[in-house]
């Protein structure tokens, strides 16, 4: 990778916006999650395991990954901001899992307790290799940020044991779940050992070939009935097809991003890991372009169905019934932050930037206690987020990726420090050997203005690079002691000098309420647009509105206005003009359109992320212009 992310150890998110998020996850979000784990039998899977027990596995297949991901959520914000209670149950959990694993390794609770003699036959809907990537993930953040080491043997143990079947010269197959090439190649970067990184990248090449693994499981019968509904989303008009787990082509030769979102992403995540060479790079551009450029709603949100929870065709973006996974978007980030760190360009970082702030955050309500799974851009009232779903991957998944948020806003490389999502941080860096603190001072996303700080143990020369994001027409700098004109380069602005104690960079990034139009060929939204500031897509909610968002039109030209709230957790709002039609009408379904009232009207809408937090009113992205 040309960038590296900076360890979670050497990164204090000190900003008002995630710290407030993070504090709240520790204080109420995940202590809720980890009582509906218990509640709905997740943890008693493992203690049956643990005993040795056989049947009554609770709830899906895949369960234990909610609890893994639950850990890995907790490791991170618990680092910041301790808390007993948490870091007791979190203990607890592992001593359960360590337990319930296997002497040779396997670990699965479903498996173990329902059909042990089944391990391995049905890799297309099972998710044991998915979950034994949550596993590892766990384990790996465990050790960075609480120091234990113990779940992460777990996690080393169970990889062995997946290297002992599957792999080159042994058995060929990968989970139909992508997650567990990505977790091989964290662990490989946790322990040092290429052998993971390996097989991760033997399972990424051999999907898609031909004959295909997944489409020989459907001979065994026995093991499709496990889960006959997942098989069937393998076909297509009656023959198989790979497209639902991106085993429809090699991934050399993938162009359209199709199939499951979740899957998609995590696969193409660990692909960009993979150092990839030119040919696979340029696949991964390519499909990356199919999701930007034609499948994405604007929120970052992808995959608009819900029938195979994924992507359809191009274009078809429909809002009210938009699927949009919490997850998907999730993965979109990270996804983006690896493409990022293999070719530092900020087009990356655009969207892992849309995504974070809009289409994952919408996922958790401010007090992060309940959660939406799907994600839709207009609402006709009767929306809301739940405490915990049957199928709960995304609450645990939104908390990880709020706890190490960190991770995402700088990296190093060569150059120096990348500066991807300016909002407030402390790093502990060293460049040359010369230890180096960096404080990043901001609003954002509300505020345009950043203070970089920086404190060498001695003066050093580095870069400091600066994204300017592609919402904003200028970034003015000032950068005292650069010698030359700051430099540009794919979207950030590079100043190298000698950073001196006491240095101190300002940017300035233009930051306007701004219409937004989609392409035509997004037939829901024409004669529609969407308001953005910064990183922010906007809402209109009938909460605000006191009418359903629906009904108004806005004036494009008229000059938006930012206000200043202590509603919504202090979000900046933006009021725009425009008239509104009366639901007046004569006593009859349709009248001659002159029997329409309007009349002028304003709509101060709200960040996208932060809609339905005060009721299950109407909401609306896309405005009637
Ligand atoms: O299959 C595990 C997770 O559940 C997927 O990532 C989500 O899309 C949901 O199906
Ligand atoms: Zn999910």
């Amino acid at each position: 990778m040309r960038l590296r992310s900076i360890p979670l150890s050497q990164i204090q998110v000190v900003d008002p916006f995630w710290s407030r998020y993070q504090r709240a996850l520790v204080e109420l979000g995940l202590p809720a999650q980890f009582r509906q784990i218990v509640e709905t039998g997740r943890l008693r899977n493992f203690e049956r395991a643990a005993a040795g027990e056989r049947g009554d596995f609770d709830g899906y297949r895949f369960n234990d990954s909610d609890v893994y991901k639950w850990i890995e959520a907790c490791a991170y914000v618990l680092a910041k901001y301790p808390s007993e209670t948490l870091q007791r149950d979190v203990l607890h959990a592992i001593d359960l899992i360590a337990e319930a694993q296997m002497p040779d390794g396997y670990l699965n609770t479903y498996f173990q307790l329902m059909h042990p003699e089944m391990r391995w036959r049905n890799l297309i809907a099972m998710h044991e290799m998915y979950c034994a990537g949550h596993l590892i993930e766990a384990g790996v953040a465990v050790l960075e940020c609480l120091g234990d080491r113990k779940l992460l043997d777990v996690g080393i143990k169970f990889a062995d044991h997946i290297a002992s079947i599957f792999g080159p010269g042994k058995r060929r197959g990968a989970c139909g779940h992508q997650e567990i090439e990505l977790a091989l190649i964290k662990l490989s970067d946790a322990t040092g050992d290429p052998k993971y990184r390996e097989l991760a990248r033997w399972m990424i090449e051999d999907r898609g070939q031909r004959p295909s693994y997944f489409e020989k499981e459907f001979a065994d019968t026995e093991a499709i009935a496990l889960c006959p509904a997942a098989a069937d989303l393998l076909l297509h008009k009656g023959q198989y097809s790979g497209e639902y787990l991106q085993d429809h082509l090699p991934i050399r030769e993938h162009s359209d991003v199709v199939g499951h979102a979740v899957r998609a992403m995590y696969f193409y995540i660990a692909a960009a890991q993979l150092e990839p060479d030119a040919e696979l790079r340029d696949a991964l551009s390519r499909t990356w372009k199919s999701v930007t450029e034609r499948r994405m709603y604007i929120t970052g949100g992808i995959g608009p169905s819900g029938d195979n929870e994924g992507f359809t065709t191009d274009y078809d973006l429909p809002n009210l019934n938009a699927y949009a996974e919490t997850c998907a978007a999730v993965g979109l980030t990270l996804w983006g932050s690896a493409l990022l760190n293999l070719t530092g360009n900020s087009e990356y970082a655009d969207v892992m930037e849309r995504a974070i702030y809009n289409g994952a955050l919408a996922g958790i309500s401010l007090d992060t206690t309940h959660y939406f799974y799907a994600n839709p851009l207009e609402s006709r009232g009767g929306n809301a987020r739940v405490p915990w779903f049957g199928c709960a991957c995304c609450p645990p998944n939104i908390a990880r990726l709020i706890g190490s948020i960190g991770r995402y806003a700088a990296s190093i490389s060569e150059e120096g420090l990348w500066i991807h999502i300016p909002f407030g941080m402390e790093l502990d860096l060293n460049f040359s050997g010369v230890p180096v603190r960096v404080q990043i001072d901001s609003g954002y996303p509300f505020e345009s203005k950043v203070v970089v700080s920086v404190e060498p143990a001695s003066p050093i020369e580095f870069e400091i690079r600066f994204r300017i994001p592609d919402w904003a027409d200028n970034v003015e700098t000032e950068i005292p002691g650069l010698e030359a004109e700051a430099e540009y380069s794919d979207g950030y602005i590079c100043a190298r000098k000698l950073w001196k104690p006491g240095d101190v960079a300002k940017f300035d990034i233009e930051m306007r309420p701004r219409w937004i139009s989609a392409d035509p060929r997004v037939r829901d939204n024409l004669g529609r647009s969407a308001m953005t500031l910064g990183p922010l897509v906007y809402a209109a909610e009938e909460t605000d509105l006191g009418f359903a968002p629906q009904l108004f039109a806005a004036d494009t030209a008229a000059e938006p206005e930012v206000i200043q709230s202590s509603k919504l957790e202090g979000a900046s709002m933006i009021r725009v003009a425009g008239e509104r039609i009366f639901e007046t009408f004569p006593d009859q379904l349709y009248a001659e359109t002159q029997a329409l009232e309007y009349e002028e009207a304003v709509a101060t809408l709200i960040p996208y992320y932060a809609w339905c937090n005060r009721g299950s009113t109407s909401m609306q992205v896309w405005i009637r212009t």
